[in-house]
């Protein structure tokens, strides 16, 4: 079995909807891959079930509550037979990328936690968090975005997830490069000509191409990348 992910949310429809489509669905079928929610709002004592409040020293916005957040990740510790990572998903994290989705698709998975409104009370991090991670500099309205986009980029290195598709290894950034044109059917459309060298079947030759077009692309877009 692959990693398992617990994703702790108040919008679990957010998580399992966007689950719901392509390799990664596939995956979850094929049991490569899991993932469950665990609601903070399960886990709440008051009678209206809230899940934030007003921050103390006031401002604006709302933070999320220790209780509802701390009993939400000790359900899914305690239905885990792990000790498994508990991330919290905040722009104050380190900075997800590639070699950290390959590194996490070879590991047992982890408990996400996705904060909405201001953020979450501190002494939830402090007691209960391991680390933080941000999907980078730009602002979300909430943890679950940043949380399917990891979980999706983590599943993709997961061995058997990518059917016959060219493997993780060969996409853009793990291998350093941004990738090549492609092209389709028909062989022209509104003037525009598929390059000849993709119609000649000289495979070395396109092989070539890819590469150098790659290297043209990196180039001009994301020198920084090379
Ligand atoms: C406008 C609110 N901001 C005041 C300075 C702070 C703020 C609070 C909560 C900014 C973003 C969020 C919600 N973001 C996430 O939960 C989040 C996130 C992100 O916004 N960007 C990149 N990665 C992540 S991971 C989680």
């Amino acid at each position: 079995m692959g990693p398992r992910y617990d994703v702790v949310t108040i919008f679990p429809d957010m998580i399992t909807g966007a689950l719901g489509y392509g390799v990664v669905s596939r995956a979850l079928e094929a049991g490569r891959v899991s993932v469950q929610t665990w609601n903070p709002r399960d886990y709440t004592s008051d009678r209206h079930a809230s899940v934030d409040d007003r921050p103390y020293g006031g401002g604006p916005g709302m933070v999320m509550r220790y209780e509802p957040l701390a009993g939400a990740v000790r359900a899914a510790r305690e239905a885990r037979a792990d000790r498994a990572e508990v991330v919290y998903l905040s722009p104050q994290g380190e900075r997800f990328d590639a070699a950290m989705a390959e590194k996490w698709a070879g590991g047992p998975g982890a408990i996400l936690v996705c904060g909405r409104y201001e953020g979450v009370d501190e002494r939830f991090i402090e007691a209960c968090v391991d680390r933080e991670v941000s999907i980078g500099d730009y602002v979300l309205s909430g943890g679950e975005p940043a949380a399917l986009a990891m979980m999706d980029a983590v599943f993709r290195f997961v061995p058997g997830v990518l059917g016959h598709e060219d493997s993780a290894g060969e996409d853009s950034f793990a291998g350093g490069l941004l990738d090549c044109p492609h092209y389709t059917r028909p062989e022209e459309v509104e003037d525009r000509r598929v390059p000849e060298v993709l119609l000649s079947g000289d495979h070395a030759a396109i092989r070539r191409w890819r590469r150098a077009e790659s290297k043209r692309r990196t180039r001009e877009r994301r020198e920084d990348l090379l």
